[in-house]
């Protein structure tokens, strides 16, 4: 097969370098990241990033069939940049109970879900025994629903207010169904951005501590960023070079550690933040470009999501050459992202995510929460 030269396909030359770092799996370091972000060469750096996700994938692309579901919105923390939560005593406020969620999932078009994917607000009343109960009524119901729930926060925030440690939080919530967590709260671990757009949450040690409990416990988490704000290229290389410092730690000691890395595009409409600051939409190149950055960066994170609720499914398939292999799934029911302004589908069938990918020329494969193949 004829194949161009590197040099050809990238303009960049100082790409070129790093395209012998990636080809001997060589770590990039604090200042490759930043040369990433810079860098005028989008489509060599999708060459790079595609370089990286071929070796560790091949043409394979995931999804999954997902339910989301938000257990309240009350929150006491009100991020800046958050458009979901009701401040206590709000009319918008409302906490699901056990039954509700029964009578959702055995609902006809929630038959073939496999992963029910939960997160919330910081409700200041919500204990400990309120999961259990959850957790064990849904597992009674649904044993073959994987329960993937909690931010890294909410997992501190419910220990502290059940006056528990987060280790015998998570025990409990595990011996009760919790399987896996999603990887949001993350936000951006820089102290200074962090209380510009979330001065009421917990710092960066907190989440990654916390991260760092539930893998030592023996389930696997995921991690995002949030991207598109106030931050700068720093900012953003500090925060994946912190979650790539974790997993080493976490994979050195046998524990499973973050399966997938989640770029979240901030969306900008009713929230504190865009009032504030008039923030403009994140663009597609931008959007490739963390994609593509992650990629190279997080050598040690298996999987790298290109999330279509956030940054629309055409550009979700366009980030597969960038450097994605993973989808997400189909998304039922989404709050967060469409409560700020996505424009997104509400879901998308099993059936349109695989064109997405095929139409793509990648390998479609519809996953459980492992990455195993479901079909
Ligand atoms: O924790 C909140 C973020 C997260 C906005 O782990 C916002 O598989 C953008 O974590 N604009 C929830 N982002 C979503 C999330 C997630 C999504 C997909 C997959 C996975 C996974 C996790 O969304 C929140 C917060 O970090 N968020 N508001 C906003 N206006």
């Amino acid at each position: 097969m004829f194949t161009l030269p590197l040099s050809k396909l990238i303009d960049d030359q100082r790409l070129v370098l790093l395209a012998d770092k990636v080809d001997r799996s060589q770590r990039l370091s604090f200042e490759d990241g930043l040369l990433l972000y810079e860098t005028p060469d989008l489509t060599g750096l999708g060459v790079l990033a595609d370089r990286a996700r071929t070796k560790l994938h091949g043409k394979k692309t995931y999804f999954v069939q997902s339910r989301r579901m938000s257990y309240t919105n009350i929150c006491c923390t009100r991020c800046q940049f958050c458009a979901f939560h009701a401040s206590p005593g709000d009319q918008r406020g409302y906490v699901i109970n056990a039954e509700d969620v029964i009578a959702e999932l055995k609902k006809p078009q929630n038959q073939r879900i496999c992963e029910l994917h939960m997160v919330g607000g910081h409700h200041p009343k919500l204990k400990i025994d309120y999961f259990e109960n959850l957790f064990r009524a849904i597992k009674g119901h649904f044993p073959y629903i994987h329960l993937k729930v909690f931010t890294m926060v909410e997992i501190d925030f419910y220990a502290r207010s059940s006056k528990i440690s987060v280790e015998e939080f998570l025990a409990r919530c595990i011996a009760a169904g919790l399987e896996s967590c999603p990887g949001g709260g993350a936000e951006i671990f820089d102290p200074d951005i962090r209380r510009q757009i979330c001065a009421g949450k917990k710092d960066a040690e907190v989440w990654l501590d916390a991260a760092r409990a539930c893998h030592k416990k023996g389930i696997p988490t995921n991690c995002t960023m949030l991207y598109g704000h106030l931050e700068n290229a720093c900012h953003k290389v500090d925060h994946l070079l912190r979650l790539r410092q974790l997993q080493d730690e976490s994979l050195a000691l046998g524990h499973p550690g973050f399966l997938a890395y989640v770029p979240l595009a901030y969306q900008t409409e009713d929230n504190e933040l865009n009032r504030a600051h008039k923030i403009p939409k994140t663009t597609g190149a931008q959007d490739l470009r963390e994609i593509a950055v992650a990629r190279l960066l997080l050598d040690n994170i298996p999987h790298i999501k290109a999330y279509w609720v956030m940054i629309t499914p055409g550009l979700a398939q366009i980030a597969l050459s960038y450097g994605a292999d993973d989808l997400d799934g189909t998304v039922i029911e989404e709050e967060i992202a469409h409560l700020a302004g996505a424009k997104t589908p509400q879901g998308l069938t099993i059936e349109y995510l695989h064109r997405l990918v095929t139409e793509a020329g990648f390998e479609a494969i519809e996953r459980d929460h492992l990455y195993r193949d479901r079909c």
